[in-house]
């Protein structure tokens, strides 16, 4: 499996080192230097895109991915193609990540969680821990406005090379596991899970008495059938769209985190352009961010009764939820003590604002 992701990868990165090749070059010298006739139209310079996503194709974040690429198009009138490779298809997100971070990468665009990418900067690192957001609608408002949010980017820029777009949503996370129905802090005793490859994560379900797995998302399907995991904490959007429900049996509606999913782009790639079309990059990544949150609202009061019909699900009462945040109050004191330079009790204060 890994051998066949790796020649996968490396097919895609040689068609897209030729594009690439073109994407960064200046434009198409004239051919009529010489006073030969002029060429009646010289041929436009196509910059390509490859952009990564681990969603599959029914999530809203592959989809406003794939209308981004649309719009791109429409905006640049035709001079941006941008690729998305969704659900994984170019392999584990953090080599995409790795390739974002190079002059000449074979990715140049993508989406992911931020909490997979805390091993390149550890600055949204904040942002993930849990019962932060009361809402959704908090959430949106503090990643698009936020000072604390803006000084991360531009020190996620400095820290990777990569810069930061805008935030499509990842969910409300939640819990599911093949084992059994999770409604107390006590009933994830001894629970085997995947979660993203963060410190952050671990020790949240740590103190929820689980024991937590850093994983790619690339591996959870397969790691959830063969029940290398007994669980995992997506929200209902990947448990529906990745099909997880097809191979676990309980769902809680935890919410620890709500999450986002941060579109990034190469700076090196993005510095290569002209300034009209970074600002069609930009325009068109907030649009899709619009278009992802309007396409999340549509589909999640469906994807309930959707997973009802074949998983027990759990809906926590505030009580029940209280008692997870009570017990995950540890996880606070350990982030204060191992991350002294983010003030997460003025950060605490300050979302309380949006
Ligand atoms: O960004 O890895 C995860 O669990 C994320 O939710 C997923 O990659 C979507």
């Amino acid at each position: 499996m890994k051998k066949l992701l790796a020649i996968a990868l490396s097919a895609v990165m040689l068609v897209s080192l030729a594009g690439c090749g073109g994407a960064a070059a200046p434009a198409a010298a004239p051919a009529a230097s010489g006073g030969a006739a002029p060429a009646a139209e010289a041929p436009k310079d196509v910059i390509k895109i490859t952009y990564a996503c681990t969603t599959a194709d029914t999530n809203p974040q592959a989809i406003a991915a794939k209308w981004m690429a649309e719009r791109l198009k429409e905006l640049s009138d035709g001079r941006i193609e941008m690729t998305v490779f969704n659900n994984n298809k170019l392999g584990a997100f953090s080599d995409c990540f790795a390739q974002m971070q190079q002059p000449n990468g074979t990715v140049q665009m993508g989406d992911v969680s931020p909490a997979s990418v805390t091993q390149f900067s550890e600055v949204f690192t904040p942002f993930s821990l849990p019962f932060l957001f009361s809402s959704k609608e908090q959430s949106y408002n503090y990643f698009d406005n936020a000072e604390t949010i803006k000084k991360a980017e531009e020190q996620f820029l400095a820290d990777t090379n990569v810069r930061v777009l805008g935030y499509y949503y990842n969910d409300a996370r939640a819990l599911t596991n093949s084992k059994r129905a999770v409604h107390t802090p006590a009933d994830m005793a001894g629970l085997k899970l995947r979660v993203m490859t963060s410190d952050v994560y671990i020790k949240t379900f740590e103190a929820l008495g689980s024991v937590p797995v850093g994983m790619q998302f690339s591996e959870l399907f397969s790691a959830l059938q063969q029940g290398a995991v007994d669980g995992q904490d997506n929200g209902l959007l990947n448990v529906i769209d990745s099909k997880f429900y097809e191979v676990q049996k309980y769902y809680t509606d935890l919410g620890h985190v709500q999450d986002t999913s941060v579109i990034f782009v190469s700076e090196a790639f993005y510095q290569s352009l002209p300034e009209d079309i970074q600002q069609i990059i930009v325009q068109a990544a907030k649009e899709s961010v619009d278009y992802n949150r309007q396409l999340c609202d549509e589909k999640l009061g469906d994807y309930l009764k959707q997973l009802e019909e074949t998983v027990e699900v759990t809906i926590l009462t505030d009580e029940e939820r209280a008692a997870f945040r009570d017990a995950c109050q540890s996880v606070y004191d350990w982030y204060r003590e191992t991350y002294p330079q983010y003030d997460i009790d003025a950060i605490i204060k300050d979302i309380e604002n949006y």
